[in-house]
């Protein structure tokens, strides 16, 4: 179990804890970034199976969450997810994330939940997250139907559940010991949200430790967040802001599964070790906020400059309601043409731009991309399109980070770690030197094999953010929701 809500913390920020609880922030005046969270393990009896509860709660005036990873203890029973049938359920997921829909104020509370299946960790069998085939399992042409969301084989587990969404291997190129997945349909758009936890000292991204000692990195992808091929597009979503809720629960057995063999006993997922105590760590990472206004450049479409109103507010500080603050709105009056949704016509929505006083939209002409046709590249990943960013190589903003550790007392507790569950406490625990489903390829954080390298963090990041945001409508627009306004 923890598992999984430790995965689903990482996506979603974050994780654990329990009992004790160290929370240290950084935060520049006005930007605040210093979550709650909230952590049990039930029961905790040694070498036994136990669920897990997990809470995020992001109050509202907070940067949003740039990203997260959570370690589990390397001592935790972590059942192998091939020793687990694909499909079988193993946790749930409940949010209720803020979005700004339209270009409109960011207050529309949207509850989303996650139904998490086990999920297959074979990479030889991938399905894309787009729509290749252009069809759907029926076979008739369904242009809508992204592969991963459909049933090819019509076994009653969408494709992204029996078969490896592609894009995870660009994200972070190591084979996972297990892998859940679930697929909500949102404003009528599927949303895939993921968990994966890699082997302890797995490298998920340059600027987040991975050693070895920190235990199992759990890793959560929304949607395909992360993936260094991503393409922005304009969507409905414009922006998602705190406040954030996230109550994820992974189960210790699951029961009521495919897989026919099993008896009604379930399968087990997770084993507490055995006695001691044992430290799950989290790492989080704020949104950047360049002028320190509180409002992270996402969601200030007047990056540069402390806006007069708040964004979460309609009308507030904008008059004529196009989502531009009076700070940086070249006219702001509703009576003299103001009003400009699109101010700079590059086709992003000036909540959803990333430079919404300069054109840097989808180029007309692939081939031939002009000048400022950049699609809201950001290289940095601050937020800030590269052209309009004063740093377009370096975040504008404080580096807001939060570590968060939580100490679990398993049995008689005792200070220090015990060890893993005997072989008959859990026979299909992950073991050290053990490979996933492909038979321990791909060893672990190798300088130089960077496909997860720092490019991944923002994503992941991004991911988890507008994850958030996609539960509350089209996803798709997530991703150039990583971009935000600027001046
Ligand atoms: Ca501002
Ligand atoms: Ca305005
Ligand atoms: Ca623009
Ligand atoms: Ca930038």
């Amino acid at each position: 179990m923890i598992l999984k809500p430790l995965l689903t913390w990482g996506a979603l920020f974050v994780v654990l804890g329990a009992v004790l609880m160290v929370g240290r922030f950084d935060h520049a005046e006005g930007q605040t970034f210093d979550p709650v969270f909230d952590f049990q393990v039930t029961p905790l009896e040694p070498e036994t199976p136990s669920d897990t509860k997990v809470n995020l709660d992001i109050p509202e005036g907070q940067v949003n969450f740039r990203a997260t990873i959570n370690y589990v203890p390397a001592e935790w029973g972590i059942v192998r997810g091939d020793a687990i049938p694909v499909g079988a359920p193993v946790g749930e997921l409940l949010s209720e994330a803020v979005l700004g829909l339209i270009n409109a104020a960011c207050n529309q509370k949207l509850p989303v939940g996650f139904d998490m299946l086990n999920a297959t960790i074979d990479r030889s069998k991938t399905v894309s997250f787009e729509d290749l085939d252009g069809e759907d399992q029926t076979g008739e042409r369904e242009p809508n139907t992204r592969d991963f969301a459909e049933d090819k084989d019509q076994n009653g587990l969408a494709d992204a559940i029996d078969s490896y969404p592609d894009f995870l291997d660009r994200v972070v190129d190591a084979q996972p010991i297990r892998r859940s997945a679930g697929i909500t349909l949102v404003a009528g758009t599927p949303v895939l949200l993921q968990f994966l936890v890699y082997e302890p000292g797995t490298l998920i991204d340059e600027d987040i430790p991975n050693d070895e000692e920190l235990g199992f990195p759990l890793v959560t992808y929304l949607q395909n967040a992360g993936d260094p091929d991503i393409v922005p597009a304009p969507g409905v979503i414009t922006d998602f802001c705190s406040p954030l809720v996230v109550e994820n629960t992974t189960l210790g057995v699951s029961t009521d599964n495919p897989d026919t063999e099993a008896d009604e006993s379930g399968v087990t997922l997770t084993v507490n070790p055995t006695d001691g105590s044992y430290t799950f760590r989290s790492f989080g990472f704020g949104q950047f906020d360049a002028d320190g206004d509180s409002y992270e450049n996402g969601l200030d479409t007047c990056a540069l400059e402390p806006n007069v109103g708040n964004p979460r507010i309609p009308l507030d500080g904008d008059l004529d309601s196009d989502g531009l603050d009076q700070a940086c709105d070249p006219n702001d009056d509703p009576n003299a043409g103001g009003t400009n949704s699109d101010e700079d016509l590059d086709g992003y929505l000036n909540r959803q731009d990333n430079c919404p006083l300069d054109p840097n939209g989808e180029p007309a002409d692939e081939e031939n991309p002009v000048e400022g046709e950049t699609n809201q590249a950001d290289e940095d990943k601050d937020g800030l399109g590269d052209i309009c960013d004063p740093n377009p190589d370096t975040d504008d903003g404080e580096i807001l980070s939060l570590t968060n550790e939580f100490v679990i007392d398993i049995g008689t507790g005792g200070g220090s770690p015990g060890a893993p569950p005997s072989e008959e406490a859990c026979p299909d625990c992950w073991r050290p030197g053990e490979g996933g489903e492909d038979g321990g390829e791909d060893p672990p954080s190798e300088e130089g094999d960077d496909d997860g390298g720092s490019s991944a963090l923002p994503f992941i990041i991004a991911a988890a953010v507008i994850g958030v945001a996609v539960v509350g409508g089209g996803l798709l627009f997530m991703r150039s929701r990583s971009g935000g306004g600027s001046a």
